[in-house]
C-alpha cells in the first residue's frame, strides 16, 4: 500500500498512532499537503459518513476515525499557516451552529483562512447565537463564520443570522455559512447571510469575496 492510501486507510480504521508518521512520510516524499488532505483525508471521512450511514460502524468508530484525521491535521498545520500575519486582512470569528459538535471542516476553515492573512478566532462548537453575537461584538469581527454539519442546524442558521440582524451589529458584520448541511438556497436566498462557502478553500475566496478584497 502507498504512503497515501495507507493515510486514507488509518483515517478510515482509526489507527491514531500511526497516521503522524504516515503523513510525515507523505510529505517527506513531497506530496502537498493540502493532496494529504483534500484527496486521501476527507475522502476516508466521506467512506467513513457513508458506513455510519449504513449502519456498519457506529459513533465510537467515527470518533476514532476523526481524531485520527486531527492527529493527521495536526502534523501538516505548521506547514499551511508559517507566519502569515504580516498582511492582516480582516479578523474573522468562527464556530459551528448551536447543537452542532463537529469540528474538523470548521478547524480547516480556520487553517487555511489563518494561512491567507486572516486573523481567526475559533469560538468552537455547540454556540448559541447570543455568544455568536456577543463574540463579534467583542472581538470586533468584520467577519462571522458558521459551520454546520447537522440538517437539524437549519434553525440555528437562521436564528444565528436573525439575532445578528437584531442586533447593533447589523450590517456591520458580514455573516458566511458552510458546511456539508448547508445550501446556498438556504443560508443566503432564505435566511440573509453575506455568503455561502462549500469548502475551506471556498471560504477564503467568498469572505475576500464579502470584505471586497481585492485579488
Ligand atoms: Co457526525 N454526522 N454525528 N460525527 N459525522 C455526519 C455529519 C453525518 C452526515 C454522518 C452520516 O449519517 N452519514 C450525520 C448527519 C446527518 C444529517 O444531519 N443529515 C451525522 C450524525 C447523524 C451525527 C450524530 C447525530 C450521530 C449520533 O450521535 N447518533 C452525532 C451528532 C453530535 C452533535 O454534533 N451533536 C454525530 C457525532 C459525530 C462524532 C462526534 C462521532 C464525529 C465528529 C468529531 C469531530 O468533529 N470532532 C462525527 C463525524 C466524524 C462525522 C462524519 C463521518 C465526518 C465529518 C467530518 O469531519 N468530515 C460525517 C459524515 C460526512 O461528513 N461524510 C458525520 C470531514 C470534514 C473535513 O468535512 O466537516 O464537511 P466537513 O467540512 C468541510 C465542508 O463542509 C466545509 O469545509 C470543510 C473542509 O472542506 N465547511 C465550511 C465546514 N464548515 C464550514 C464553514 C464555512 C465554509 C465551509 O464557512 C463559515
Amino acid at each position: 500500500m502507498s504512503d497515501l492510501q495507507a493515510i486514507k486507510d488509518a483515517v478510515n480504521k482509526g489507527k491514531r498512532k500511526e497516521i503522524a508518521g504516515l503523513v510525515q512520510a507523505a510529505l517527506d516524499a513531497g506530496t502537498d499537503p493540502q493532496v494529504i488532505i483534500n484527496d486521501y483525508m476527507i475522502e476516508a471521512m466521506k467512506e467513513v459518513g457513508a458506513r455510519f450511514e449504513a449502519k456498519k460502524i457506529f459513533v465510537p468508530e467515527m470518533m476514532m476515525a476523526a481524531r485520527t484525521m486531527q492527529a493527521g491535521v495536526d502534523v501538516i498545520k505548521p506547514l499551511i499557516t508559517g507566519d502569515n500575519k504580516i498582511e492582516k486582512l480582516g479578523t474573522v470569528v468562527l464556530g459551528t451552529v448551536f447543537g452542532d459538535l463537529h469540528d474538523i471542516g470548521k478547524n480547516l476553515v480556520v487553517l487555511l483562512l489563518e494561512s491567507s492573512g486572516f486573523e481567526v478566532i475559533n469560538i468552537g462548537e455547540n454556540v448559541d447565537p447570543q455568544q455568536f453575537v456577543d463574540k463579534a461584538r467583542e472581538l470586533k469581527a468584520d467577519v462571522v463564520g458558521m459551520s454546520s454539519l447537522l440538517t437539524t442546524g437549519d434553525p440555528h442558521i437562521k436564528d444565528t443570522i436573525d439575532a445578528f440582524k437584531a442586533s447593533d451589529l447589523a450590517g456591520k458584520v458580514k455573516l458566511v455559512c458552510g458546511g456539508a448541511a448547508v445550501t446556498k438556497k438556504f443560508a443566503v436566498d432564505e435566511c440573509g447571510a453575506d455568503g455561502y462557502a462549500t469548502d475551506a478553500i471556498d471560504a477564503v475566496r467568498v469572505i475576500r469575496q464579502v470584505l471586497e478584497i481585492s485579488a
